[in-house]
């Protein structure tokens, strides 16, 4: 029997400072019923969907930033997709600002399956940014003082007839995320993101941003036999123009399906999760040809040491 998972990637344009939560659920809604009308399985939002990308702005005081997280999910604000999912059977992904009953804040992603009740919780691994106000940039990128890097890293669970894996804007750009998920059997990795297409630090970047998209997902998708699903918060919010693009990526790393607005768009392919098997049970057969011994600095070392030992 085939294990085919409808996949949609809905793409949300932006939500601006003064939109509401219950704003950005009404687009999410209607997004999740497109998608249900073209029989998905499940449909992943952006990364951080529920507000405007706050991070651009800076605050000293965090506390006066607690408006912007979720204490509690479902809240009565986003109970309403958690009730349309169980009413709709379709699962879903939603990225947020989570603040803990501790204290502790995260860029966060969870997993609601076909009857509305979560699955899983990610929260973002690789933190990108700043931590201190970097009043010469046109706008912050300050996620670094927001939110703290997960300590659990990345999971794989059972889900939707596969083993489904999560992982958040930044993680996609780096190689270690897709193989900690690819050794855990990962067959569809859900990455939500805010990518501003200016990028203060190197603007020859810029033009990039697209081919960088792509670029990262695809091989990660490939190296690693899995299908990938990235969805973008795009266009013009609050003055800064940010990456759409989203798209679903194959295991072959051929892009199947990729979204042609700036704005809410929702795309779906169905994913055959055997394919993922064409992969990982040849060329990326990990225990036959993975050389784990000779990686060792990877997992062991984080910055770089030259031959010469400077
Ligand atoms: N939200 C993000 O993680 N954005 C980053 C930054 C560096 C633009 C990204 O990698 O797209």
């Amino acid at each position: 029997m085939t294990r085919i998972v409808t996949v949609g990637a809905a793409q949300m344009g932006p939500v601006q400072r003064d939109h509401s939560r219950t704003d950005a659920v009404t687009r999410m809604l209607h997004l999740m019923r497109e998608a249900a009308s073209r029989r998905c399985d499940l449909v992943v939002f952006p990364e951080l969907a529920l507000t405007t990308f706050f991070p651009r702005w800076f605050v000293e005081d965090i506390r006066q930033a607690d408006h912007w997280y979720e204490v509690q999910m479902p809240s009565p604000e986003t109970a309403p997709l958690f009730d349309e999912s169980a009413r709709l059977g379709i699962g879903f992904c939603l990225g947020f600002a989570e603040l803990t009953p501790d204290g502790h804040r995260f860029n966060t992603q969870v997993l609601v399956d076909k009857t509305g009740r979560e699955i899983a919780r990610y929260r973002k691994v690789h933190i990108p940014g700043h931590e201190n106000h970097e009043p010469d940039r046109p706008f912050q990128h300050a996620e670094r003082h927001y939110f703290q890097p997960s300590m659990d890293g990345f999971g794989v669970w059972n889900a939707f007839g596969g083993r489904v894996g999560m992982m958040i804007c930044n993680d996609r750009r780096w190689p270690e995320s897709y193989r900690v998920m690819g050794l855990q059997g990962v067959e569809m990795i859900l990455c939500g993101y805010n990518t501003p297409i200016h990028y203060v630090p190197d603007p020859s970047q810029d033009i990039l941003q697209g081919f960088h998209n792509a670029l990262v997902m695809q091989s990660g998708a490939y190296q690693n036999g899995t299908w990938v699903v990235g969805v973008a918060k795009g266009g013009v919010e609050e003055g800064v123009d940010s990456l759409a693009q989203s798209m679903i990526v194959a295991p072959s790393g051929q892009i199947v399906a990729q979204a042609l607005t700036t704005d809410d768009e929702l795309i779906t392919a169905s994913c055959d999760l055997d394919w993922c098997g064409r992969y990982t049970g040849t060329l990326f057969d990990f225990d036959r040809y993975r050389r784990p011994e000779m990686y060792g600095i990877i997992a062991s070392q984080r910055g770089v040491t030259h031959p010469d030992g400077e």
